[in-house]
């Protein structure tokens, strides 16, 4: 229902994203940066592609990097004075920027060093004439600040996944196993338009669900369980991401104890969050509930992340993260209690901080359900 309509997107602002890589390059005195990783070089193509390269210069020169595999689609965008596409056999793509680099006289370029294998840094190394130097994720800052057009992409991917949640929440039965209940959400998922793609899927029941990342497994759904479920969806490249843990037929006592600690902690981080705030000072909102109530040693992971082409990303909300949250990040808020042998929960919502306020993008209900 909501499936993009084109396999490219078109990325009527990459003019502006190249203008702005260029004038980073000047400031920072290096001649150019390659981008090799999938998720960089969609952020300025707009194509999910699974090789190439994509060169930016101080100057302002663009050049694409394609195989056959993906040159009729780049070509066909107007791409005319922004960026170059050249067709280059797999493979033979770094011995072609190479050449690039000299033709353009750079002298210097930032390269992805956390992002390639040490293999692929000697290759470049030896390949290159120009000095290599770190890139230190100079476009993952830019991305983690969104634009009206990326914002609008993660919202549709939420309201894709939370639709898709509800549909596969209505067709659980009691004696279904957690692989059947993962194929429903994927089948949910596709259907109401995700790309394919889809990272990891948690679909935990029962004692499973005290492990925060638990793979789907053979193990039958029953009355008394606690069903999490973690996953997102995907549009024109941007995740989403949600959770949500509904009891199966009945809570007992304890299960809704833990639950509202847990939505409680939810709810104190969400009210906590804005522009300015330390990823740390965040986690500690959430932790400090959770640890009053006596829970503080089962809530073993970070609070959150930054969602957009990746599913984590910049900012990361944790114990020791001194990332300061700014206006334009989409994050997480995902605190959760894990009694090993008993049952875990996690409440996850994904937020949008505005310049003045945030946004809670997550429309489904937090109220304890019994499903
Ligand atoms: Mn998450």
């Amino acid at each position: 229902m909501y499936a993009a309509d084109s396999i490219i997107d078109r990325q009527d602002n990459m003019i502006e994203k190249v203008e702005k890589i260029a004038s980073k390059l000047k400031a920072f005195g290096i001649d150019a940066i390659v981008l090799h990783s999938a998720e960089n070089r969609r952020y300025i193509t707009g194509l999910k592609t699974s090789s190439g390269a994509v060169l930016i210069t101080a100057e302002g020169k663009c050049a694409c990097i394609t195989d056959f595999r993906y040159i009729e689609v780049l070509s066909k965008k107007a791409y005319d004075n922004i960026c170059s596409v050249y067709e280059v056999p797999q493979g033979m793509e770094d011995e072609f920027i190479g050449e690039l680099l000299k033709r353009y006289h750079c002298k210097s370029v930032y390269i992805e060093h956390f992002r390639i294998s040490a293999q692929h840094y000697n290759i470049l190394k030896s390949t290159w004439k120009a000095e290599l130097v770190e890139s230190n994720g100079m476009i993952e800052s830019m991305r983690a600040i969104k634009d009206a057009r990326e914002l609008e992409y993660i919202r549709v991917s939420q309201q894709i996944a939370e639709h898709s949640l509800d549909q596969t929440f209505k067709d659980v039965q009691v004696g279904m196993t957690e692989k059947e209940v993962e194929a429903l959400l994927t089948w949910n998922l596709l259907k109401n338009g995700s790309e394919n793609g889809i990272f990891g899927i948690v679909v935990a029941s029962g004692p499973n669900s005290s492990m925060p990342h638990a793979l789907p497994s053979g193990r039958r759904i029953d009355k008394g369980d606690f069903l999490l479920i973690d996953f997102g969806a995907i549009y024109n490249g941007y995740y989403s991401d949600i959770t949500r843990t509904a009891a199966v037929g009945y809570a007992t006592e304890e299960m809704k104890k833990v639950y509202d600690v847990v939505h409680k902690a939810n709810c104190e981080a969400i009210a906590a969050l804005g522009k300015g705030c330390c990823g740390s000072e965040m986690d500690r909102a959430a932790r400090d509930i959770i640890t009053q109530s006596g829970y503080g040693e089962y809530f073993g992971h970070g609070l959150g992340h930054g969602v957009g082409l990746e599913i984590h990303e910049s900012p990361r909300l944790s114990k020791g993260s001194k990332e300061i949250i700014q206006a334009g990040n989409v994050i997480t808020v995902e605190p959760g209690i894990y009694l090993p042998g008993k049952f875990g929960v996690r409440i996850e919502d994904l937020i949008y901080i505005g310049e003045d306020g945030i946004e809670n993008l997550t429309s489904m209900t937090k109220e304890l359900t019994i499903i």
